[in-house]
């Protein structure tokens, strides 16, 4: 009687280091598709002058979402069937200027070699019947542990500023109406969803126009290679070398 208490101890100590693991290596995996993120930010802002993510979120679901999940779906409480069916338990949002840019950093990261693409759902193309937009993809990662490797699912949703306004907002009136939206407020997200939609096409147009009248200026003027009116740093060194060794000979 006494040994089974004891065995029931180890077996809890053991299921608390399991949990814990299981739980830290979506956060790792969060904190690494972050990471890749920051790098496609830092690189667009010193190679290119523009850059296209606003802002990033990530967030690992709480245990209790977890489980009111598993309930929802019906699924096997193992960790193991946790871990295949619950796909968002890591998550990252990724907020960009304008819809162009969702499928220019999309792309980006579905050429990175280590992470898999299990499943894209573009909310864009074919919005919800409610009216949500996003692009929605479910990847999956190598998390390299002390003794093991977990490869662990991360859902990255990409969308555009008018698109998170509009999903934030969605979002606190679902769970103020307990899940049901009375029909009118209903109608009123989906008329708002459109003209977030065709907002967000005006902003796309008047980038590509805006842009397309500065690359003709810096044509007609030549100064293309400038970098706000400037000679890069770099160039000017490199010609004031150049003009000493001109000097000297
Ligand atoms: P949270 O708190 O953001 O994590 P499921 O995951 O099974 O519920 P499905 O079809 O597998 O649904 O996933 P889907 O459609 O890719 O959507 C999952 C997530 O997208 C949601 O996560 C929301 O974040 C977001 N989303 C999807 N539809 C809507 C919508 O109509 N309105 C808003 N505001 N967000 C939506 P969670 O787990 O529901 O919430």
């Amino acid at each position: 009687m006494e040994n089974d208490h004891i065995i029931d101890l180890n077996r809890l100590k053991e299921m608390r280091v399991e949990l814990t693991r299981f739980m830290m290596a979506y956060k790792f995996a969060c904190d690494e598709i972050n990471t890749k993120i920051n790098i496609l930010s830092d690189e667009f802002n010193y190679i290119h002058d523009y850059n296209p993510i606003e802002h990033v979120k990530s967030r690992v679901k709480s245990p209790e979402s977890i489980f009111k999940k598993v309930l929802r779906k019906g699924y096997d409480f193992s960790l193991d069937s946790i871990r295949e069916n619950i796909r968002d338990i890591a998550g990252v949002r990724i907020t960009c200027s304008f819809i162009s840019d969702i499928y220019v950093l999309s792309d980006m990261l579905k050429n990175q070699g280590d992470i898999k693409i299990v499943e894209v759902k573009d909310y864009i193309k074919n919005p919800k019947p409610n009216g949500y937009q996003s692009l929605h993809m479910i990847v999956e990662i190598p998390i390299f542990m002390t003794d093991r490797t977990e490869n662990t699912y991360v859902e990255i949703q990409i969308r555009t500023i008018a698109m998170d306004f509009w999903a934030s907002l969605e979002h606190k009136i679902y769970y103020k109406y307990n899940k049901e939206i009375p029909e009118r407020l209903a109608n009123e997200l989906r008329n708002a969803a459109v003209v977030a939609a065709e907002l967000d096409r005006k902003m796309e147009q008047l980038q590509k126009e805006v842009s397309a009248i500065k690359e003709e200026n810096e044509e007609e003027t030549g100064l293309a290679f400038l970098e706000n009116g400037q000679i890069p740093t770099i160039l000017m060194k490199t010609l004031s070398e150049y003009q000493k060794k001109i000097e000297q000979e």
